[in-house]
């Protein structure tokens, strides 16, 4: 045992001389749910302010062509944590609830990187990866499979979405809070219990919806799915995030001698936006501009903690954020009427469910004050690289086998190379590939647009073609015109299909 171990510091030290001197790093992966790549001051939002993102980008570097996997959450989450892209297997859509966990327990994971060369892991905020086996989770008993069997020694989540329920914590294996005698049902075909729904009750709603949301009505909010008992285990929304702040500013004071990893994926900026009251009405913006400030604040109270423990220096942050942004994503709260001006997307076109760069293109920004030197970067990266990108940083061999859509891309992350990715495929309704700044959509037969959330979807029957290094906002097809790209990008689209399978 401890001959593996030296040698694992040995073969990191001779990898980066940086590991000589010093301590391995830490390393936080903080992630935002549905925040978009113009809704921070540092990507250029002006009707916002996000200081402390903005000081972390200032001292670390800022990624313009970074991307997740996918337009929506699950998916995004499943290829962040796995390395290999979801939509390569059935069932990776948006979870319900009370889905089963989606992630095979042999599979590697961003956490078993970690924990197998000796960090401490955690898991804390939002999963939306299912929990449980085959039949889903026992939320009265101890929930397994989930985090735990997947790398991370800690785990403190919410099972799904803010706007799903079951809305409780589960910490570790077990609801936290759970009174025996009141136990959880969850359903998300019927209704189960006598508690009032969105449907029937909407007298009772505090926040209405503008869709769907209309099943169980806990804390005065319809939600997805049904749901009765576990009374004592409800979560506060107004309260939450700074309950999750809380754990993990705990969890990094609890391993501040030894090298940790978390993942602190953070619920805001999703549906239902409910800012604490040290936020709210702060933006003038409604509530997802006040939202957006209590993401902000999140990620101010994790650098002050590492500041105070002086662990800023080694400690690699990187934050980004599951999926575009989305104004009207369920519920009447004002989200639109009063963004005045404010482009979530920035730049970029379409923005949460799109196969357009709103849906994928994201903030990325990596601090490692000791290594990283601050800049931007435009090199083009995928979220699904960090499994194989901190893997090599640890000097971790993978089998072929294993995370097989990542790259070792570290050299890029810590700013020391701007090679691009050879290609890089987006994911919503359809399939996309960019290679070097000309992006391809495969053609698709699902709707172009979607009135709902008032999206660009950016399906079309015909193939698309765009040219990123002129036309970032996507408008000019040129498929017509350049029959050979078209053929390039999608015969490479069809190639890493089929290499690994596909049910899109
Ligand atoms: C949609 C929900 C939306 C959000 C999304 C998942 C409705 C009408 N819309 O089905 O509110 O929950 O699923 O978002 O129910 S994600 O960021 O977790 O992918
Ligand atoms: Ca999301």
């Amino acid at each position: 045992m401890k001959r593996t171990c030296l040698s694992i510091l040995l073969a990191i030290s001779s990898c980066y001389p940086v590991f000589a001197q010093q301590k391995r790093p830490n390393v936080i992966v903080i992630y935002a749910d549905d925040l978009g790549y113009g809704d921070v001051s540092c990507y250029g939002a002006t009707k916002i302010k996000t200081p402390h993102i903005d000081q972390l980008a200032k001292r670390g570097l800022r990624f313009t062509n970074a991307h997740a996997t996918s337009a929506t959450c699950t998916p995004s989450r499943f290829s962040i944590l796995t390395g290999v892209y979801a939509w390569r297997k059935k069932g990776t859509g948006i979870a319900p609830g009370n889905a089963a966990l989606l992630i095979d327990t042999a599979q590697i994971t961003l956490a078993k990187i970690f924990k197998q060369t000796g960090y401490t892991t955690a898991a804390i905020g939002k999963w939306h990866l299912g929990l449980g086996g085959k039949g889903g989770p026992d939320w009265n008993g101890e929930i397994k499979p989930g985090p735990q069997e997947l790398g991370f020694d800690k785990s403190y989540i919410i099972p799904a979405t803010l706007d799903r329920v079951p809305t409780v914590i589960v910490d570790n294996h077990h609801v936290e809070n759970l009174d025996p005698n009141d136990p959880i049902t969850v359903d998300y075909h019927q209704k189960t219990g006598d508690w009032p729904t969105g449907k029937d009750h909407p007298e009772l709603l505090t926040m209405k919806s503008s869709n769907g949301h209309d099943n169980t009505i806990i804390n005065g909010i319809g939600r997805i799915g049904y749901m009765t008992g576990g009374k004592a285990a409800i979560w506060d929304d107004y309260t939450l995030t700074e309950k999750l702040t809380k754990q993990a500013e705990s969890f990094i004071t609890k391993n501040k001698e030894n090298p940790f990893f978390m993942y602190f994926a953070s619920p805001n900026i999703h549906v239902p936006r409910t800012p604490n009251k040290m936020f709210a009405g702060k933006s003038g913006m409604g509530s997802r501009g006040d939202v957006i400030l209590e993401f902000d604040w999140s990620v101010g109270q994790l650098m002050k903690t590492l500041d105070s423990l002086g662990l800023t220096k080694n400690t690699i942050i990187v934050l980004s954020s599951d999926n575009g942004p989305v104004v009207d994503d369920g519920y009447q709260d004002e989200a639109e009427a009063l963004l005045g001006g404010h482009k979530p997307a920035g730049p970029l076109r379409g923005g949460k469910y799109s196969a357009f760069d709103g849906g994928t293109r994201i903030p990325f920004i990596v601090s490692w004050p000791s290594v990283v030197k601050s800049g931007t970067s435009s090199v083009l990266i995928s979220q699904v690289d960090l499994v194989k990108s901190f893997a090599g940083m640890l000097n971790q061999k993978l089998n072929t086998d294993q995370a097989y859509d990542s790259f070792d891309m570290i050299s890029q992350i810590l700013g020391k190379s701007v090679t691009n990715r050879p290609y890089l495929v987006e994911d919503a309704a359809g399939l996309g590939i960019i290679i070097d700044n000309w992006k391809y959509i495969e053609p698709n037969n699902a709707a172009a647009y979607d009135r709902t959330t008032k999206t660009e979807l950016g399906n079309n029957k015909e193939p698309q073609l765009y040219n990123l290094s002129v036309d970032i906002h996507e408008n000019k097809n040129l498929a017509a015109q350049y029959p050979d790209k078209v053929k390039l990008l999608s015969e490479k689209l069809r190639q890493v299909k089929n290499e690994h399978g596909y049910h899109l």
